[in-house]
């Protein structure tokens, strides 16, 4: 891909951190971490490799994204608005009783396709759209992000052997993998080991990149369509709070709020990115 589509989907990815600043506000409860490190899988996604399109938005041969880690779901709701799927003007209104974006990921938002916040469900979720398109002999793509802290989760693994066992070929499993979970760093908490390792041994194809950089995120997926027969991974390196000076690897923004002052650093330190 030439620079000038790298940079337009550079673009978009802050676009989706200041979505994201827009649903958070100050004084209110809301996962900045995760929601940052996902900001660039989101963007590719969304604005270079999923076949949707808000006109259409039941087309049933679209592409299906699934947040597995929905808490992170204020990405894909600036992804969301960005594409007209509802006003950028809902964002600010996220967590208010009877907005359509709520904390965790609902189908009745529109472009959301399953219910997650329940952590360890969405890959399962996800095999079953990737089979029934199978089934209906459709080219729909499954793409699901799952976090490094969900994979502790059994239902992931019995979902891993799953997939491989029906040669899923439509679906990717993209982990962010940004070392710390709700509480703490992945190694202290609990460390399930080489995460690519374990992808590999239940015979998915897998790769390992940095997930901040576009270009190996749209490599991936590029080559992630052109496997046959395997489900496919991508182990996406990540940095929790990615953009925001203060939250960066600092799992206390997990889920917290922002003061005035921080909320004014925040949008300070998006701004500066390709400024
Ligand atoms: C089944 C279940 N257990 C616990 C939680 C509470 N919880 C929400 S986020 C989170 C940590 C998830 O860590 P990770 O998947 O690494 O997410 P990220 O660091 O990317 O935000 C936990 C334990 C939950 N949502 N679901």
């Amino acid at each position: 891909m030439d620079n000038n589509k790298i940079n337009e989907l550079k673009q978009k990815a802050k676009l989706i951190r200041e979505g994201i600043l827009d649903c958070i506000g100050v004084d209110k409860k809301g996962h900045l971490g995760g929601s940052m490190s996902s900001a660039d899988l989101v963007a590719a996604l969304y604005f270079y490799k999923m076949r949707i399109n808000p006109n259409t938005p039941h087309d049933p041969d679209r592409d299906r994204f699934i947040f597995s880690k929905g808490h992170s779901v204020l990405a894909q709701y600036a992804a969301l608005a960005e594409l007209g799927f509802f006003p950028k003007s809902e964002l600010k209104h996220t967590k208010e009783l009877g907005s359509i974006l709520q904390g965790h990921p609902e189908i009745r938002t529109p472009g959301v396709e399953a219910n997650t916040g329940s952590l360890g469900q969405g890959l399962s979720i996800g095999i079953g759209m990737a089979l029934a398109a199978k089934l209906d002999r459709r080219d729909s793509r499954v793409y699901v992000i799952v976090g490094d802290g969900e994979l502790c989760e059994g239902q992931i693994w019995e979902a891993v052997t799953c997939a491989n066992f029906y040669k899923l070929d439509n679906l990717v499993a993209i982990v962010d993998k940004n070392r710390f979970q709700a509480s703490g760093n992945i190694k202290e908490r609990y460390d399930i080991g080489d995460i690519k390792a374990k992808f590999d041994v239940y015979g998915w194809k897998t790769w390992e990149i940095d997930g901040h950089n576009m270009s190996e995120i749209v490599d991936a997926l590029d080559q992630a369509e052109l496997v046959k027969e395997s489900p496919c991974s991508i182990i996406a390196n990540t940095v929790k709070g990615k953009g925001v000076s203060f939250a960066e690897n600092n799992f206390s923004f997990h889920n917290n709020s922002l003061t005035k002052e921080q909320y004014e650093q925040a949008r300070k330190d998006i701004a500066s990115i390709m400024a």
